[in-house]
């Protein structure tokens, strides 16, 4: 399976819906941890909707139903039963249909989370399922993970290192882990959490707020070009990406 799939989904029209966010990252790093934590911290000001990936289980989506973060009505898991990266960059479906599921079930959302099963560092989202996307990884595997890159680690929106609490018991010398991101990122901001300690990510919570603040703000342009525009002009999607590609995948499901 190559590494370089090109995303042939447009971005989806943004006016009138939630943001959505996709997270993703290797398995284990603490994703589903990281959606407890934007739960805690900013399920009081946003209306919330979140969407769980796992490969044969509802684990995660039961996990956050557990947790008490958030009304359990508010979540839905989707059994990708294939890889991961398939359901949220290729065949976006099943995805789609959730986050749409959640936002006739709620009426408007602010915030629509997407958690994908964990996969490795070639895993992104696909720009007509994800408007923004945060890359988890963790120490544990070591300071070297940054600089080995991947379109995760280099393009996502934000790049997230998390349990640095364990960075003493593994070696991981934080300050390489930046540096190596930093190099590989241009610019686009890094991170570092422990989520064990901090229940909230609050770094993280803060950071999303920013992105809900100019989302905001670009859906209400859109909305005022379109009226003055009489509703007749083009949304400016962005078609140079539009490729095909090849490979077999399963059919999702989406667990209520
Ligand atoms: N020490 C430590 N453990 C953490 C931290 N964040 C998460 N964990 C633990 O790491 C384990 C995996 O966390 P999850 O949030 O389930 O990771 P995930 O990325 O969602 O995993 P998959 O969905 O299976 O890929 C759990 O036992 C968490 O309690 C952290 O900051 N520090
Ligand atoms: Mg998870």
């Amino acid at each position: 399976m190559g590494a370089h799939h090109d995303d042939h989904h447009d971005a989806a029209d943004p006016r009138g819906r939630a943001l959505r966010l996709g997270i993703g990252g290797p398995v284990g790093s603490g994703k589903t941890a990281l959606v407890a934590a934007l739960c805690r911290s900013l399920g009081p000001s946003l209306r919330l909707g979140v969407v769980t990936n796992d490969i044969y289980t509802t684990e995660d989506a039961d996990f956050l139903r557990r947790a008490g973060v958030i009304d359990p009505e508010r979540i839905l898991a989707v059994q990708t039963g294939c890889c991961p990266h398939t359901a949220i960059r290729d065949d976006i479906a099943a995805n789609l249909d959730a986050v749409e599921t959640l936002e006739e079930r709620f009426g408007e959302l602010d915030l629509v989370i997407v958690e994908s099963g964990g996969d490795n560092l070639t895993a992104t989202f696909s720009r007509g399922l994800a408007d923004r996307q945060i890359f988890v990884l963790d120490v544990s595997g070591g300071d070297k993970v940054p600089r080995k890159g991947g379109p995760g680690v280099t393009t996502a929106d934000l790049l997230v290192v998390n349990k640095t609490d364990l960075a003493p018991l593994v070696g991981a010398d934080l300050t390489v882990m930046s540096r190596d991101a930093a190099a590989v990122r241009d610019g686009r901001p890094v991170l570092f959490t422990s989520i064990r300690e901090d229940k909230g990510a609050h770094s993280v919570a803060e950071w999303v707020s920013g992105i809900m603040g100019a989302w905001r703000h670009q859906r209400e342009q859109k909305h005022a070009h379109t009226h003055t525009h009489d509703q007749t002009q083009t949304q400016d999607h962005d078609h140079d990406q539009d490729q095909d590609h090849d490979h077999d995948h399963a059919a999702p499901t989406v667990t209520p």
